[in-house]
């Protein structure tokens, strides 16, 4: 599958819906609205709500904290960043958001999120002990780890505008120890990137800062279409 990342942050709501109908019309599966900075209730609710009236594809969030917590989207993941040194960011949000997000009655994703080099902000604000683009063998113990604690996904991120993608052989590595679901984002602005992916194992590939640049479409068709066919 191919997943559009929108930052609420970055556009207005109305321009928010307009890059989901974009991908939409494009092929992509589902949307997910989220940002390391800057996401409030207010921008979230607005791109959310407007989406959901532009397209029917799932609208999941994707959160940075508890701040901010997208009460009309389709499902939340509840995800840990298991090589954060900050336990705010391992547990510590979770425990302050989830009550709200039973009452809401949302869906929840439990992931496993970790952070390879470079990490961009995402690696900053998270205060993440970064994955090596080499150190193969933990990325797999975290892979190994996120299975064991029963989580649905697990997702290799190189960072928001990455100069390159998670290694393909770090997928691969993490495809042949693990069973559960393989998302991989950050840094892939072509083709080539997402085939490699998904030939590596991966099962969901995201894609964002492509479509803050207004004439995304041809490149995203590209990438998307890579994906379905790898
Ligand atoms: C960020 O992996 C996503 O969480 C998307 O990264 O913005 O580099 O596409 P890009």
């Amino acid at each position: 599958m191919h997943m559009t990342l929108i930052d609420p942050e970055k556009q207005s709501p109305e321009g928010s819906a307009e890059i989901a109908r974009k991908a939409g019309k494009l092929g992509t599966d589902a949307v997910m609205v989220g940002g390391s900075t800057g996401v409030t209730q207010e921008n979230l609710d607005g791109a959310v709500d407007q989406i959901k009236k532009a397209v029917r594809l799932p609208v999941i969030y994707f959160p940075s904290g508890a701040k901010a917590i997208a009460r009309h989207c389709d499902a939340v993941y509840f995800m840990s960043m298991l090589n954060s040194m900050n336990i705010k960011n391992v547990t510590g949000e979770h425990s302050r958001g989830a009550p709200v997000i039973r009452k809401l009655g949302l869906e929840t994703l439990s992931m496993g999120y970790v952070i390879v080099a470079p990490g961009m902000k995402v690696g900053e604000v998270g205060e993440a002990d970064l994955i090596q683009r080499d150190d193969i063998p933990r990325a797999v113990g975290y892979a190994l780890t996120a299975e064991m604690f029963g989580m649905d996904l697990f997702y290799l991120e190189a960072g928001s505008g990455a100069p390159d993608p998670v290694p393909a052989e770090m997928v691969k590595a993490v495809r042949e120890s693990v069973e559960m679901p393989l998302v991989v984002g950050g840094g892939i602005t072509e083709a080539e990137h997402a085939s490699a992916l998904v030939r590596a194992g991966a099962d969901i590939v995201v894609t964002g800062t492509l479509v803050e640049n207004g004439a995304f479409e041809s490149k995203l068709k590209k990438i998307v279409t890579a994906v379905h066919r790898a």
